[in-house]
């Protein structure tokens, strides 16, 4: 039985990755932070199978404890405070859990011993983020780095370091370019939630407005559960390498308006939004659109969910689990 390491197992990321791996027979561990941490509880119900083990990225001996107990044929680090908007306020924070925390657990692998013959694979969750204010469309493997926030800046620490150890050490690590990516379980700060949250609220009388902050700032968004399947099959390429992972597809925040506000029958959006700048990031990344050609030729991935369908899950489960809470 393969045996997995996730990081940021309680995320939205960690949640449908470790579905995937224990559906395809791992043996999967899951780092939870914190004393009694109460989203390891939603873990435990969704994925009775993963064992969950406590780690911190920025504690390295806890790092090393975890990969001596768990031995992993592949790591996967997921775990980062991943809210843009909060990187602004805590960028210390930001720069030692989302980029120093990647350094960490690549030294714990190679003070374990995962260097020698490539025996652990490494996964480091990169972002769009990097490419920030972008210098060409689309963006692929080759775009220059451009980063507009701490958070980017600390994905780019921590995309070159999984570079360097690859280089330096022969680390079977990859790096996954990720561009957005939403589902049911987004956390309700990220854009694509607040809005379907904020439909179905209006919707059930629970709510009058959305207030947000830039709308014009453009994404291109794709659906979780395709995500982590690319993740996994970098891990099960021969070669480490880099990836970026998207749809190909950008739409600004006004259309996610429209169609989530169509979804739930509730038109015109503009009655029901306010922008505010509060919601305003102080550098902006306007527009992102990737180029996963490599993904889909080389390892055959390719995104399912559309994203009109992906708006309309993310309503639809809302609104089913508001109209529930209300009962
Ligand atoms: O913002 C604009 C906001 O917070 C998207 C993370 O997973 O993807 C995510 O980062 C856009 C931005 O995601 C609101 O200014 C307008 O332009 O949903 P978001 P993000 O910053 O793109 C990347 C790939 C990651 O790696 C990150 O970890 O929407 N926007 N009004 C707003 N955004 C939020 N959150 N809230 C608003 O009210």
């Amino acid at each position: 039985m393969p045996r997995a390491l996730i990081t940021g197992i309680d995320g939205q990321d960690g949640r449908y990755l470790a579905e995937l791996l224990v559906s395809r027979g791992y043996e999967t561990f899951g780092m939870i932070r914190g004393q009694n941490n109460p989203r390891a509880q939603i873990v435990r119900d969704e994925t009775p199978a993963v064992e969950l083990i406590e780690g911190d990225l920025q504690d390295l001996s806890s790092l090393i404890a975890a990969v001596e107990y768990v031995q992993p044929d592949e790591v996967y680090n997921l775990g980062a405070i991943s809210f843009v908007a909060l990187s602004f306020r805590q960028p210390e924070l930001t720069a030692d859990i989302t980029g120093l925390g990647v350094l960490r657990m690549l030294e714990a692998i190679r003070v374990v011993g995962g260097t020698q013959d490539n025996r652990v694979r490494f996964y480091q969750a990169s972002s769009s983020e990097m490419f920030g204010k972008v210098r060409q469309t689309p963006q692929n493997e080759e775009t220059s780095f451009h980063p507009r926030s701490p958070y980017g800046a600390a994905k780019v620490f921590g995309h070159y370091t999984t570079v360097n150890y690859r280089e330096s050490y022969g680390l079977h690590a990859t790096s996954g370019i990720l561009f957005n990516h939403e589902s049911p379980r987004r956390g309700l700060e990220f854009v694509t939630r607040k809005v379907s949250n904020g439909v179905a609220r209006i919707k059930l009388g629970l709510q009058e407005k959305i207030t947000l902050g830039n709308l014009e700032a453009a994404r291109d968004w794709g659906f979780a559960g395709d995500y982590v399947e690319a993740m996994w099959l970098m891990l099960q390429q021969d070669e480490p390498d880099d990836y970026v992972i998207a749809t190909g597809e950008t739409h600004s925040v006004r259309e996610l308006l429209e169609l989530a506000f169509a979804a739930a029958e509730l038109e015109p959006w503009e009655n029901y939004v306010d922008s505010d700048e509060r919601f305003m990031r102080p550098a902006e990344v306007d527009i992102l659109t990737g180029d996963a050609t490599k993904a889909r030729t080389r390892l055959g991935w390719k995104p399912k969910v559309s994203f009109p369908e992906l708006v309309r899950m993310m309503v639809e489960s809302d609104l089913a689990e508001e109209a529930r809470k209300a009962r």
